[in-house]
């Protein structure tokens, strides 16, 4: 074999040794996410063969072994030889370097974009790596290992009459993935999506591993118009339509949906050649364009905005609108820092014609839909205008009396914010026992009654008339969102003290929620923290121990033996009398204080937090109160 090898094979050599010595260049990490990422560019070349309309279903496989199988009905890759390279195209594929679908002319590719890095990546990453081509009534097959050419392709049999498909089946290496165990449900999210967006597609995932045996069939018709009825799917729709636009301009073919909810949210997400782009671009501007100066005309056309009112803003009119852009281009330029956001200028105009167009004339068809919007929209412009006054109310109110702290506000009497910390607390009779408890010079005790209002399903103005969030944020002293300001802050630690049980977690996580959205800087640079109460009490021999957790309580009873004890569970703060709360969760010499952190690599990796999202109906809420527990770490003891 050796002395067959000319200056090309070892350039193709070189290239593949690259990706191995430096794969987290080529396909992001060799964490989960590389790992799955190996499925996708092989399941996107098969979706690329789907556009250009020579195939309708892709079959994904997890093998007993935790390999990989895909197979679909295309016209399988040419197996013909390459006059460049002088190896079947086949070879070409999966031997050189971004040779991934630059063969073949025209249409739009899925792989080759933004994340398209190719089969040969795959393959270099691949202990080994087999392909079966059925062509011309024959089975071609090669195989790889390590990215290395095992024999020349050859036919091992003969296939059925007309039928044609290319067959990849490959198993990751695991001295370069960290982690080389398929996860069924990140596969299922993400074909799904696909399925979605490449209408009529059928994609099957089938889990063949002992034990986990299950399989689920993707197949929407509908495509968008079907992905926005999922996305809604949870939620109370405004109307029953999913408007649907399609059509093409300067060649790029542009597909909307949308349908509004009842919800403030706004839910809109952009493809390009099947591609998410969470950073937007020209096409998601089009849209905005398109759909701001669609409704503010129809709204003054007929009379629903008296000609003294201001328009409509785009943000009024997209509250509460879940929407899909989807559009396909020949030469997508991604910009912008992790090359996420559009760049192509046609794609603006494109977007703006096809959804102004088909906009204007669905809602001159649906009067009642159009109404619903228009109403839905002035209220949004009424709340902002609302919340706009409270605020400027605030912000004059600080400047003229200084600021007026809560009634409810036990302040410290220490005037230095670095030795001060606030204790938000739940419940007046934990509020009570903690203020007798507290360090008064530098311990500031605010009560909270009850559940605080969730900020993320209520409309601003509301959020800023709310009592609970309003003595927060006086107590606090930074302002919020631009008049957010940290050398305001009048504590060196906010500490949010629940009950260690579900409601205590639950109302934690409605503040730091609210922390979250409305002044980040807290959380980012390590001021806010969660206090700790005990799960148990143990006394024996009237000695007292405390123990955190069910481990812990495990420990110390292995410690000091478990007979004449007297166990005792706290069921919450309220149990406790105030030399308890002192010392099992305010003394700073005791207790045990965590950090909350924003997992910095979590909230960028984008596409997770957007799968998050597309989840089943009953998910997201569950991987939102789990995320906020994740998202916190334990760093003080
Ligand atoms: F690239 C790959 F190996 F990852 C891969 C490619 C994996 C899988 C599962 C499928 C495919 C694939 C490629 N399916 N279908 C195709 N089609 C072509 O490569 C093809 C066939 C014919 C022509 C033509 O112009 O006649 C062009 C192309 C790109």
């Amino acid at each position: 074999m050796a002395n067959e090898y000319g200056a090309d094979q070892i350039q193709i050599l070189e290239g593949l040794e690259a990706v191995r010595k430096r794969p987290g260049m080529y396909i992001g990490s060799t964490s989960v996410r590389g790992l799955h990422h190996l499925v996708y560019e092989i399941v996107d070349n098969s979706v690329d063969e789907a556009l250009a309309g020579f195939c309708d279903t892709i079959y994904v496989t997890i093998n007993q072994d935790n390999s990989i199988t895909v197979e679909d009905n295309g016209r399988g890759i040419p197996v013909g030889i390459n006059h460049k390279a002088g190896i079947p195209a086949v070879e070409v594929v999966f031997t050189i370097l971004h040779a991934g679908g630059k063969f073949g002319g025209g249409g739009y590719k899925v792989s080759g974009g933004l994340h398209g890095v190719g089969a040969s990546v795959v393959n270099a990453l691949s202990d080994w790596l087999e392909v079966e081509i059925c062509l011309d009534n024959k089975v071609y097959k090669q195989r790889y290992e390590r990215g290395h050419v095992c024999y020349p392709l050859e036919v091992i049999g003969d296939c059925e009459e007309g039928k044609t498909g290319t067959k990849v089946h490959f198993l990751p290496d695991s001295s370069i993935f960290e982690e080389t165990v398929f996860d069924y449900d990140i596969l299922k999210t993400r074909l799904r999506e696909t399925a979605f967006l490449t209408k009529g597609l059928k994609i099957v995932l089938i889990d063949a591993r002992e034990g986990k045996e299950q399989r689920k069939e993707f197949h929407y018709e509908g495509g968008i118009k079907e992905f926005v009825t999922y996305l809604n799917k949870s939620k109370e729709a405004l109307y029953n339509d999913v408007m649907y636009f399609e059509g093409t301009k300067n060649g790029v073919y542009v597909e909307v949906a949308l349908q509004h909810n009842d919800s403030y949210n706004e839910s809109v997400y952009t493809f390009v050649n099947n591609i998410n782009t969470p950073e937007g671009g020209t096409h998601l501007v089009g849209f905005r364009n398109a759909l701001t100066k669609t409704f503010n005309d129809y709204a003054r056309n007929n009379k629903l905005l008296k000609e003294s009112e201001a328009n409509l803003s785009g943000e009024d009119i997209r509250e509460g609108l879940t929407a899909i852009i989807s559009i396909k281009i020949e030469d997508p330029q991604f910009e912008g820092q992790t090359k996420q956001k559009l760049g192509n200028s046609e794609a603006r105009g494109a977007v703006d014609n096809v959804v102004s167009e088909q906009l204007t004339y669905f809602l001159e068809q649906n009067p009642s839909v159009a109404k619903t919007i228009c109403e839905k929209s002035i209220l949004a412009q009424r709340a902002r205008e609302a919340a706009r006054k409270a605020r400027d109310l605030t912000r004059r109110k600080t400047a003229l009396e200084g600021s007026a702290l809560p009634g409810k506000l036990a302040d410290c009497s220490d005037k230095d914010p670095k030795n001060c910390e606030i204790y938000i607390v739940e419940g007046d009779s934990a509020g009570g026992s903690a203020k007798t408890a507290r360090s008064r010079a530098t311990q500031a005790i605010l009560p909270l009654r009850g559940k605080i209002l969730n900020v993320e399903k209520a409309r601003l103005d509301k959020i800023y008339a709310n009592a609970e969030i309003k003595a927060m944020i006086t107590a606090f002293g930074t302002g919020i969102h631009d008049d957010f300001d940290i050398s305001k802050l009048r504590y060196d630690k906010i500490i949010i003290m629940t009950d260690a049980d579900v409601d205590g977690a639950h109302i934690a996580t409605l503040m730091l929620t609210f922390i979250y959205r409305f002044m980040p800087e807290l959380i980012k640079q390590g001021h806010v923290y969660l206090a700790k109460p005990p799960l148990y009490k143990l006394e024996k021999n009237r000695q007292v121990w405390y123990a955190y957790s069910d481990e812990e309580l495990e420990r110390l009873l292995a410690e000091v033996g478990r007979q004449n004890n007297k166990i005792q569970r706290y069921k919450g703060l309220g149990e406790m009398d105030a030399e308890q709360l002192w010392e099992t969760t305010m003394d700073p010499e005791k207790r045990i204080l965590l950090r909350v952190n924003i997992d910095e690599e979590e909230e960028s990796e984008v596409d997770l937090t957007f799968n998050t999202l597309m989840g089943d109906k009953v998910e997201p809420r569950r991987i939102f109160i789990e995320e906020n527990a994740k998202f916190v770490k334990n760093l003080d003891i």
